[in-house]
């Protein structure tokens, strides 16, 4: 019983409170830290031409305001796998010895993609031109486990 915490003055209420129906539990609990929402950057509207490019090939499917693409090993999906960033910014894209990444050139990508071929670590790479970069794992990109960077002017 939690009323044995209780001090002897709120004892007292405590009991009497008790006899109603306890039906009030305290509501809310962890007051959820605001997941820091829109962090800025990206912005800009500038016209950065959209491609359509495989496997993100619809504007709807890429997430803007975060820096990172990333997969758990036991998945076989990079999370988001479609990723917005401004130009100059570095992009972290998971890569082990169970998801090798590569850079890769889907039909429509930019050339010069700078994600590394064969990579078994995290890949920590910076995108200085505009364009849209696509990536898959070797082993799984036949599963789906690809993804693509738009990097906006
Ligand atoms: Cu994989």
């Amino acid at each position: 019983m939690r009323l044995i915490f209780l001090g002897t003055g709120l004892l007292i209420s405590a009991l009497a409170a008790f006899g109603c129906s306890d039906s009030t539990s305290p509501g809310g609990g962890t007051a959820g830290a605001g997941g820091g929402g829109s962090n800025g950057g990206a912005g800009a509207g500038a016209a950065s031409t959209f491609k359509s490019v495989k496997p993100c090939d619809m504007e709807s499917l890429y997430v803007t305001g975060k820096t990172m693409v990333t997969a758990p090993d036991t998945d076989i999906v990079y999370t988001p796998s479609c990723l917005k960033v401004a130009k100059g910014t570095s992009v972290t894209i998971q890569a082990s010895a169970a998801h090798p990444l590569s850079g890769t050139m889907e039909s429509g990508a930019s050339a010069s993609n700078p994600i590394a071929k064969n990579a078994t670590t995290p890949q920590t790479v910076a995108f200085p031109t505009a364009g849209i970069y696509t990536f898959a794992c070797d082993v799984h990109g036949g599963l789906g486990m690809k993804g693509a960077v738009w990097v906006t002017e």
